[in-house]
């Protein structure tokens, strides 16, 4: 075993004492030990096993169910390096402040040392970790979410990503999610909860390797990717961005409506939440996605909305503060399926239909492996990567942005990005529906000073000779509370306009945001959206979108001077257009 390795477990055993260590192989025997561990340590809730094989229900504290972005720190040399859109700790004291509170706080339990590779083992896309913990929880989630396996042993180098979690007492006051980007280390202390302490997903493959593909000269981005196949047989990829609970996993797994299957199209996934991005020798993007599960929000899930992800959960997978039907061992969620009598919420406390508390938590989750999908992509694991067609950036909107709307160049589309923004969901903790600047769905996972992210954005496309073209996208328009777009399944119409415009089909209609669709451009057949609705959301509302400079303007001043200019450009343009 290399020494880097080595000491690094010896460190951590020595300052938490632990009263084992146990190395984790990636193998299925080992996994179904521990699982039966926590079954009877009341950690995990075996499930129905003919329905559910091989599920368990986990409930987390309920002051921990999401990420908490206000202790969550870019501990980089200098205040400046994390940038106005971080919080910064110096380094020395957050590793003594890590340390006294970790002194000792595995005493009693067992270190559990995982080593791990984020995208295929060997492919130029990996990069290796390894992340202690005391929680079976992250031990089972991060070996459906990552590769898992001490093959990585042999391949990893002194260059790993050292990733230290634990439990200690769940105490909210010593909460603290800790990147250390010139150490490539992650210190996550008192949570037990999905990105708080999947040391793997947000705090290495985004906050992390953004840092590592600033230096490298690639991209590390909270995006989905999805294939699509058109009738004539050619294949398109793109990725989206879009904040958490915004429908990443719902559009990477997308079913096309009716007669578009009847037409031949196809929808493979490729990824739901993370894209690792690099420049290929044809001047082309191309895109893997470096996990290997699903981290997704349960509510609202169902067999209409994403079938996909409802058979992905089906067997080898975790539950988070869902509810629980103790008739016959299985689980049950808001949005699921009409409500059964009884439950037991996502406390542990029982609940009854037509109660005024949520059954399962607004935030709740399902960790599936990957390979459960039944619409995964066989490029998922090419070593490659796929060449992108497209980005698209969204968030929540319930006015002002437009069902789609494409960027004139690959500088408008950055800006475009820079600017989104999204109401707020149960993804992290805080108020819920408040609307927010979310620069690439990227706030808070960007690990480094975001001037400099949007710097490094507009410098990777001066070098592409195929740039994918970049849209936004707005799923979420309202009107008296109501939903204008349907959503879901009939997305394809929009992606479809999108494909269309990346074959150079002469379509849509100038105006000052950018190229949005005529209406007829967008395929009706089956839609059920009235004429009025169709144009409402395709709509480009000059007031509103001069209430969305000024918010812009007031945006951007945080970023001071350090903003690139071409993005003040950019603003001062669309402020032209408007007039
Ligand atoms: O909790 S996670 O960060 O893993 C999920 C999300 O918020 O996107
Ligand atoms: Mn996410």
């Amino acid at each position: 075993m290399k020494k880097s390795v080595s000491d690094f477990v010896a460190f951590c055993a020595d300052l938490m004492q632990p009263e084992k260590t146990v190395w984790i192989d990636g193998s299925k025997r080992q996994i179904d030990e521990l699982n039966k561990t926590a079954v009877s340590t009341q950690e995990f809730v075996a499930l129905n096993k003919e329905k559910l094989p091989n599920c368990f229900l986990h409930r987390s504290a309920p002051n921990d169910v999401a990420r908490i972005e206000s202790r969550t720190f870019i501990c980089s040399r200098t205040k400046e390096q994390a940038g106005p859109t971080n919080n910064w700790m110096e380094p020395n004291e957050a590793y003594k402040l890590l340390s006294d509170i970790s002194r000792g706080c595995m005493k009693g339990r067992t270190m559990y040392v995982i080593p791990y590779s984020m995208a295929p083992i060997g492919s130029p896309f990996a990069k290796y970790g390894i992340e202690v913990t005391d929680s079976i929880y992250v031990v089972t989630s991060m070996t459906i979410m990552t590769r898992v396996s001490n093959k990585i042993l042999d391949v990893i180098g002194d260059d790993f990503v050292r990733g230290i979690h634990s439990k200690a007492e769940l105490d909210a006051e010593k909460r603290y999610i800790c990147q250390f980007p010139q150490d490539n280390t992650i210190w996550s202390v008192n949570s037990g909860y999905g990105g708080n302490v999947l040391l793997g997903k947000k705090c290495f493959a985004l906050r992390i390797a953004s840092n590592l593909a600033r230096d490298e000269g690639w991209l590390a981005e909270h995006m989905l990717i999805v294939g699509i196949t058109r009738p004539d047989g050619k294949k398109y990829y793109i990725a989206g961005a879009f904040p958490s609970a915004c429908g990443k996993t719902n559009l990477a797994m997308l079913i096309p409506p009716k007669e578009y299957l009847e037409r031949g199209y196809k929808v493979e996934t490729i990824g739901d939440d993370i894209a690792w991005i690099r420049v290929g020798k044809d001047g082309a993007l191309y895109a893997a996605n470096p996990e290997y599960g699903f981290f997704g929000v349960a509510p609202g899930t169902n067999m209409k909305t994403n079938a996909n992800a409802m058979l992905s959960c089906q067997k080898d997978s975790l539950l988070t503060n869902v509810a629980l039907n103790p008739a016959d061992d299985t689980v049950w969620w808001e949005g699921m399926s009409e409500a059964p009598e009884t439950l037991i919420d996502w406390t542990g406390k029982p609940w009854h239909k037509g109660s005024e508390t949520k059954a399962a938590h607004p935030n709740s989750r399902f960790t599936a492996p990957i390979v459960n999908c039944p619409c995964l992509s066989p490029e998922f694991e090419n070593p490659q990567g796929v060449k992108l067609s497209a980005i698209l950036f969204g968030g929540r909107r319930e006015d002002t942005v437009p069902l789609v709307y494409e960027a004139k160049n690959w500088e408008h589309g950055v800006f475009v990005a820079s600017v989104m923004a999204s109401q707020t969901t149960a993804a992290a903790a805080g108020a819920v529906g408040v609307l927010r600047r979310d620069p690439f769905a990227m706030l808070p996972f960007c690990g480094y000073n975001m001037n400099d992210y949007f710097a490094h954005w507009l410098s990777i496309g001066k070098n592409l000779k195929n740039a994918p073209k970049i849209f936004n996208v707005n799923w979420f328009q309202k009107k008296n509370g109501r939903f204008l777009w349907p959503g879901f399944g009939d997305n394809m119409r929009v992606i479809d306009w999108i494909i269309d415009r990346c074959e150079g089909k002469e379509y849509g209609t100038q105006t000052p945001i950018g190229i949005v669709p005529k209406s007829s451009e967008i395929n009706q057949e089956g839609l059920n959206i009235s004429q009025e609705d169709l144009e409402q959301v395709l709509n480009v509302d000059k007031n509103l979108w001069e209430n969305e400079v000024s918010d812009i303007e007031r945006h951007y001043k945080k970023f001071g001077s350090k903003l690139p200019k071409e993005l003040n450009k950019q603003l001062n343009e669309l402020k032209q257009h408007l007039q």
